[in-house]
Order: C-alpha cells, then structure tokens, then sequence
C-alpha cells in the first residue's frame, strides 16, 4: 500500500512550533470535558474548542471556547473549520451500545453519516483526525480472551458494526487519500465527574456514585461479567500519546488499549475493603447482558505498547481509590 501520487490530501502541516487548533465533536459527552481541559493545559484554552448540539452548563462554557455544531450538517462543519483554522479533530459523537439498540435510525445517521461528513471535512482540510472505536466493535465469532487488533469483528450491534465501519472508513480515507486516521479501540471508560451515556460498562462507573451516596448498588450485569476496562485518565493520556506519535511509529492505524478487565463481583470486592457495609444487587438487564456476553473479555494492546510505547497507570486497586475519593468518601 502506499499514497497515490496525485492525492489532493496531504497530513495536517503544523511547523515544529506551531500548537494544533483543535475541535472536540460530541462534546458535552463522557469524554469530551475530560479531554479539552486535559488538551487545553497542553495547548493553550484558546486552542480547544468544545462543540455539541446541546447548550453547555456554565461551569463548562466559562471554561473555555465552547461552540454549536452539528455533524450532521456538512457545511455547519466546514465553516467551523474553516474559521477557526482547526488542524486536528478528536470526533467524540456517538450513540453507544444500548442506547443505540434503543434507537437504531438515530445511531445510524449520527454514528455513521456524521462520520461520513467528519472523514469528508478532514481530508478536505488535511486534518489529523482522531475517532475512537470500542471493544463493541468485536463479537461472539471474535476470539475474546484476549482479543487480538487484526481478527474476525462480526459485532451484533448498530453501535459495534458502525465502529467497525469508521475504523474501515479511516483506514480507506488513510490509504487512498492519505489523511491522517488514528483510531483506538476503547475499553469502558470509567470517570469521576462525567456520566456515560447508555453504554453497556455504565453499571462500572454508578456503582461508585450509589455506594458512597446509598451504600449499596444494584447492578444490571451478571456478577461474573468480565470486561475490560481503563480508567480516564489512562484513556486521555492514550488518545494524545497516539495523536502524537510521529507517523512512522504507527505500524497500523487502529489500535486496542488496554488497562484492566474485571467482573462486577470483582469490583464490589474492591469497593468492599473501603466501604464494609456495602451491598451490591443483582437484576439483569438482558439487552446489555447480551451485549456483554459478546465482547471481549480482555484486549491485547501488545501493538500500541510496541509502537508508540502505550503503557497503563490504573489497575483495579487505584482505580477504586481514586473513584471513591472523587466522589467524597471516608476510604480506609
Ligand atoms: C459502551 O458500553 O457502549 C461503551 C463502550 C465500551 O464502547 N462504554
């Protein structure tokens, strides 16, 4: 594979001096907040600017450039990008699994025909452009302990097969018009102070907030449910690292991460040794125990810690720790 050489596209040109532009998409998401304040202490406030369609709280508006945008409106995007000179875009919008299986029309045109006016606009403007993907974009016919980065990916979900499809999409738009994909495959994100959304490791970031507020938890997995999963801080350093890895680091364009795999039973444990009157329920939700059912047990990232050197902070017991001390508790 190489360029051809008539590519109107070329890598985003930033001089050695020059910070990125950057624009967040689906910014008032889980991960979006985590990542501009994280990106604004390395590039500068007035270098990120979040977007959504939704108006930001306060607290997030006064934090830095915050904007209207809608995927789904190609020209709202160019304009965008276009006055605010952007040179890399982390596109962050997306239905996740369970929501999505609630609402297949609408995770088709945001998940799929918003990446389709991403992919357009960055090649458009030579943007380095990163999209996450997630363990959803595997399946029961994907071997799941651990799951390899090349392997079969038959996901189940509108949400896992339009992942897969923007990891195929980057890696075309790559090879055919050389624009700078980089793609991670994400495990359940767990953060402090932003919720998930309807995904299907949702119950891994709640059981902190009702166990220090209700001392107790009821979760809608089994307890033997082992997924793989990171925590934020972890995921945002990754997203960076890659955003910066210099490009004949990158021996592939899309790349498993992983942290941490355990099972709610595991977690509870965990939450146990600092809080020992917690309870933990079960009432399964059978949509998302399928779904769980189907994914990777754990990763192997051995090919991002090969290449550009990926490497964990969190494991399960710091995790806990820090999770139960963002949301105020006496942990022993
Ligand atoms: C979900 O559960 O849908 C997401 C994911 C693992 O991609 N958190």
């Amino acid at each position: 594979w190489h360029i051809p050489a008539d590519a109107n596209f070329h890598s985003a040109s930033l001089s050695e001096t020059d910070q990125p532009r950057v624009l967040i998409t689906g910014g008032l998401g889980q991960l979006g907040v985590g990542l501009a304040n994280f990106l604004r202490k390395r590039f500068g406030k007035d270098n990120v600017i979040l977007s959504d369609i939704r108006k930001p709280p306060d607290h997030i508006f006064h934090s830095g450039p915050c904007i209207y945008s809608d995927i789904l409106d190609y020209k709202n995007l160019r304009e965008i990008v276009v006055n605010n000179r952007i040179t890399w875009l982390f596109h962050y919008s997306a239905l996740l699994s369970a929501v999505g299986e609630a609402n297949v029309s609408l995770a088709k045109a945001v998940n799929i025909t918003g990446l389709h006016n991403i992919l357009d606009v960055a090649a458009e403007h030579s943007l380095r452009l990163f999209v996450p993907s997630t363990i959803g974009a595997f399946g029961p016919t994907s071997p799941r302990n651990p799951t390899p980065d090349l392997c079969i990916q038959r996901p189940r979900t509108i949400y896992g097969v339009s992942k897969v499809h923007a990891e195929l999409m980057g890696e075309y738009y790559y090879y055919r018009y050389g624009l700078d994909f980089r793609c991670l495959r994400y495990p359940g994100i767990i953060s402090a102070d932003s919720q998930p959304g309807g995904g299907t490791t949702d119950y891994a970031v709640q059981i902190f907030h009702d166990a220090v507020k209700n001392g107790k938890f009821e979760c809608n997995l089994k307890p033997s449910t082992r997924l793989p999963m990171m925590y934020i801080d972890d995921c945002l350093r990754a997203t960076l690292e890659v955003m910066e890895a210099p490009a004949e680091s990158l021996s592939m364009r899309t790349y498993n991460i992983s942290a941490m795999s355990f099972t709610p039973e595991e977690l509870a444990q965990e939450v146990l040794k600092h809080i020992p009157e917690f309870q933990i329920t079960y009432n399964v939700d059978s949509v998302r125990q399928a779904i769980a059912d189907s994914w990777p047990v754990s990763l192997d990232d051995s090919n991002a810690r090969k290449d550009w050197g990926w490497k964990h902070d969190f494991d399960l017991p710091e995790l806990v720790t820090t999770m139960l001390n963002f949301h105020g508790s006496d942990t022993r």
